[in-house]
């Protein structure tokens, strides 16, 4: 099954390495698991400048058996805009709402559930704030996978649970946060061996989130100076991250970009673990940006090294600095970002002075999912 590998999983703790398996965490001491890549040379990028816009240009870059079948709904090669250019700073945003259903975990679920049909498995799982559970539901509607999605009762944006519904899904709604939901996902997993869990604890799943970094290094011919991430569970600030890492691996750019993670400031356990070096979690995280709203990252490891290592930090920014920075974007930019996606440019328009360079916005997902925050914009006094 799957062919010659050329790749393996280590833990991010201590270190064990295993051959690739379905597995989530360290057998040894329970750390996440990262996938270890044998990268071509950097002459790669040049050889594939023919190829499709779109992820699976990177192939050879993405840990999936040779003769395994590629789960793809077209995914990737999104926009990177150029917003403006002005006084020695370039801002760019790189536009994830492009997605085939509107975000970008669908990198992360085209490599996720083609794993699962490599691995053998019928049926993926996820808890989800909504995004998740809407990619996977089509992702597996595509591979003729069962889908099963644990959601946080009354606090996924409309349209995200409208396309779980409409790709076919068996949704479990869950009395509690995506954390609750999460752990009622990863016990209904452990008791079952047919089901596949596609959460960012995956650690394929971020491996085709990486190549939002190879996107934008293309985009640029370099890397930028600044990455900013709205961050919830975790995981996808450090799969940007290790796409940049690897890319210096392999000798085709010095350095990474700093990485700036943007927490809404009701749902921040990164920002307090970063400033004081202990982890608590939100017991009760509280958000507009639904998308975010998760109080105990799983990721919380990988996304740390990530943002140390890189010089960048975490921040946060209020409901409604989110709301106003997704009006701004749609009034001068003519773009519809969803509320999770306008954080990293509320925090950059408040902190101009702290950057110089080029700097990259994610945003993770499209405005249309959530059109409910209309009455916010108004009970704001914003609109
Ligand atoms: C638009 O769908 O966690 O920090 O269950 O939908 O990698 O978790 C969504 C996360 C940012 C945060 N922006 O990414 C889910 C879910 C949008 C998102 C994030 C999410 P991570």
């Amino acid at each position: 099954m799957g062919g010659v590998k050329n790749y393996f999983l280590r833990c991010i703790l201590c270190g064990a390495e295993y051959d690739p398996a379905p597995m989530y965490v360290c057998d040894d001491c329970g750390g996440l698991l990262e996938v270890v890549m044998d990268l071509p040379s950097s002459k790669f990028f040049s050889r594939i400048v023919d190829r499709p816009w779109y992820m699976w240009r990177y192939r050879e870059l993405l840990p999936l058996g040779s003769g395994s079948r590629i789960v793809s709904l077209w995914e990737g090669g999104t926009r990177l805009f150029n917003l403006s250019v002005e006084d020695g700073l370039s801002l760019y945003i790189k536009l994830e709402g492009d997605n085939p259903t509107g975000s970008f975990k669908d990198r992360g679920m085209s490599l996720g559930v083609s794993k699962a049909l490599e691995y053998g498995f019928s049926k993926v799982a996820c808890a989800s704030t909504g995004n998740t559970s809407a990619s996977m539901a089509a992702y597996a509607a595509r591979a003729g996978l069962e889908a099963l999605v644990f959601l946080p009762r009354g606090k996924v944006a409309r349209g995200k649970l409208f396309q779980a519904v409409a790709h076919g899904a068996r949704i479990v709604e869950v009395d509690g946060s995506f954390d609750d939901a999460f752990k009622m996902v990863r016990r209904h997993v452990s008791e079952s061996s047919d089901l596949y869990l596609l959460n960012s604890i995956n650690p394929y799943r971020l491996e085709g989130q990486k190549t939002i970094a190879y996107e934008i290094y293309e985009a640029l011919s370099n890397a930028p100076d600044y990455v900013i991430v709205p961050v919830g569970n975790a995981g996808n600030i450090y799969a940007i991250w290790k796409g940049f890492f690897e890319l210096v691996e392999m000798g085709v750019i010095d350095d990474v970009p700093r990485m700036i993670g943007v927490q809404a400031s009701g749902a921040a356990p990164m920002v307090h673990f970063f400033r004081n070096g202990t982890y608590r979690p939100v017991e009760a995280p509280e958000t507009l940006a639904t998308a975010i709203r998760i109080g105990n990252p799983v990721n919380r490891d990988k996304a740390m090294k990530a943002v140390k290592f890189s010089g960048g930090w975490f921040s946060s920014v209020s409901d409604r600095d989110i709301l106003s920075a997704q009006l701004d974007i749609a009034r001068r930019y003519g773009l519809l970002v969803e509320p999770a996606s306008a954080a990293p440019y509320a925090y950059f328009r408040s902190n101009i002075d702290l950057f110089k360079g080029s700097v990259v916005l994610i945003s993770t997902g499209h405005g249309l999912k959530d059109p409910d925050i209309l009455k916010y914009w108004s009970e704001y006094g914003l609109i």
